[in-house]
């Protein structure tokens, strides 16, 4: 199949390089946001997320006159829904961005068109949700419009590349719309693409970030544990995974972003009698700030007044992004037990999150800090050394919740630091789940 016009509906973290990578193929691309904000930043000229090498794709798509951005979409030859699933308050999946995308292309759906959900969703989204309000058009899918899944898989911090590079998956509502979708990815894809049915490529994207994130629960177990024996976690995993067979994640101050600390949800949902480790997998990630909030507990005894420093806010290294950040959470705990934390984000100086104190710069956070508190890898934070660091503050204590600042040269220049998962301090206790 041959497609001159596609059209994007979301235009975030996966919609806008996406519509990029088609328009830079020459393909002309409608991008439509229903935020205000989104279409008249892109129609600047400029952009609202941060992604390395993203804003002179978008410039060059946007001069190019191929990609166009508005807030409604037009005919076109396919209609990719990349809008976020979120999750509500009870865990089950947040499906109204995706219902309303849906709508929005029924009204302009054609003889011919392709449509393709790659939002992430729980299974049979796409024939039980997507395709009856498609219908409603009166057209039939498989027989007057073609229909399929094909999850976004692509990591933040190297969208473009991956974007590009990584097998894709394409599940069609039956054969000839997965081979519709394929034709319209081979656009920009040079990666495998699979072809399968629209349901098992929605598992294979949960199953994904499920398998991901009971890996990194046991990571974050065996730094608990490791912590109460008196054991270096880091050097523990470094050594089990010479094991040919074994591959152990790293411990971290939780698991946060908008996939794997969501997706494993929908499966809960879908078969609750059928997914407890993935339930329980979730609650320890999700329990991973009480046990970093803990470690600065065992290490410094009372919180109240105790001014922190807190480095790095972002859900993981090297991006900007905050949603469901186990940092953010950190941050709001120290701050419910009476601690004064200033956190640096270098990736969002501007965020604006309640109950949470921004420095503008390092020298800011640091200044008048009683502990530094490292909660996120980014390159920034690695390079910095003690002498930077003894320069911008009086304090030595730091714990480091990511393992970045365990080189001897911390404790040489004075400093006492304590790492997640590294028992150096009266044993933990019982983590309530
Ligand atoms: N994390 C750890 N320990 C680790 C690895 C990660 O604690 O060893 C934490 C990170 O700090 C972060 C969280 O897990 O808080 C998730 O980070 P991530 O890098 O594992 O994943 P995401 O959410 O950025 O992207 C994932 C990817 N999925 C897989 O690798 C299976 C990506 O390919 C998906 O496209 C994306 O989810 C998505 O959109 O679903």
């Amino acid at each position: 199949m041959k497609f001159n016009h596609v059209c994007i509906m979301g235009l975030g973290y996966i919609g806008l390089p996406t519509a990029c990578m088609f328009a830079s193929n020459g393909i002309r691309v409608t991008g439509v946001d229903v935020n205000e904000h989104i279409v008249q930043t892109l129609n600047q000229g400029k952009i609202h997320i941060q992604e390395p090498g993203l804003d002179p794709l978008v410039q060059a798509a946007l001069l190019s006159g191929l990609l166009t951005v508005k807030s409604y979409p037009e005919p076109a030859d396919a209609f990719i829904i990349t809008v976020p699933t979120p999750f509500y308050d009870n865990k089950k999946a947040d499906m109204r961005a995706v219902t309303s995308a849906t709508e929005m292309i029924g009204a302009y759906l054609q003889v011919g068109n392709v449509v393709i959900l790659e939002s992430t969703s729980p299974p049979r989204t796409t024939v039980d949700l997507v395709q009856p309000i498609l219908e409603r058009s009166g057209l039939k899918a498989g027989k007057d419009f073609l229909l399929a899944y094909s999850p976004e898989r692509v990591l933040p911090g190297q969208i473009l590349k991956e974007l590009e590079e990584n097998a894709r998956v394409i599940g069609g509502i039956d054969i000839a719309s997965a081979e519709a979708g394929r034709d319209l990815y081979a656009t920009f894809v040079k990666g495998e693409i699979v072809l399968t049915d629209a349901t098992t490529a929605e598992m294979i994207k949960l199953m994904e970030n499920t398998y991901r994130d009971i890996n990194i629960a046991i990571a974050n177990e065996f730094a608990r544990i490791a912590d109460r024996f008196g054991v270096n976690v880091w050097e523990a995993i470094g050594i089990a995974n010479k094991h040919p067979r074994v591959k152990i994640m790293n411990p971290g101050p939780g698991v946060g972003g908008h996939c794997i600390s969501v997706d494993p949800w929908f499966l809960v949902e879908a078969a609750p009698d059928l997914t407890p480790l993935v339930r329980t997998a979730r609650q320890v990630n999700d329990a991973q700030p009480h046990f970093v909030v803990d470690l600065v507990r065992r290490a410094e005894g009372s919180l109240t007044g105790k001014r922190i420093a807190v480095l790095g806010l972002a859900f993981k290294a090297d991006v900007d992004d905050l949603r469901e950040s186990p940092a953010v959470e950190i941050v709001r705990l120290l701050n419910q037990e009476g601690a004064h934390t200033l956190a640096y984000e270098p990736y969002a100086l501007e965020a604006n999150l309640e109950g949470v104190q921004l420095a503008t710069t390092l020298e800011a956070a640091l200044e008048g800090a009683e502990l530094i508190l490292l909660l996120v890898r980014h390159r920034q934070f690695l390079e910095l050394t003690p002498t930077i660091i003894a320069q911008r503050t009086t304090t030595r204590r730091v714990i480091d919740a990511v393992n970045a600042w365990s080189s001897n040269e911390w404790p040489e220049a004075g400093f006492e630091v304590h790492t997640l998962g590294v028992g150096s301090l009266q044993p933990a206790p019982a983590i309530q789940q």
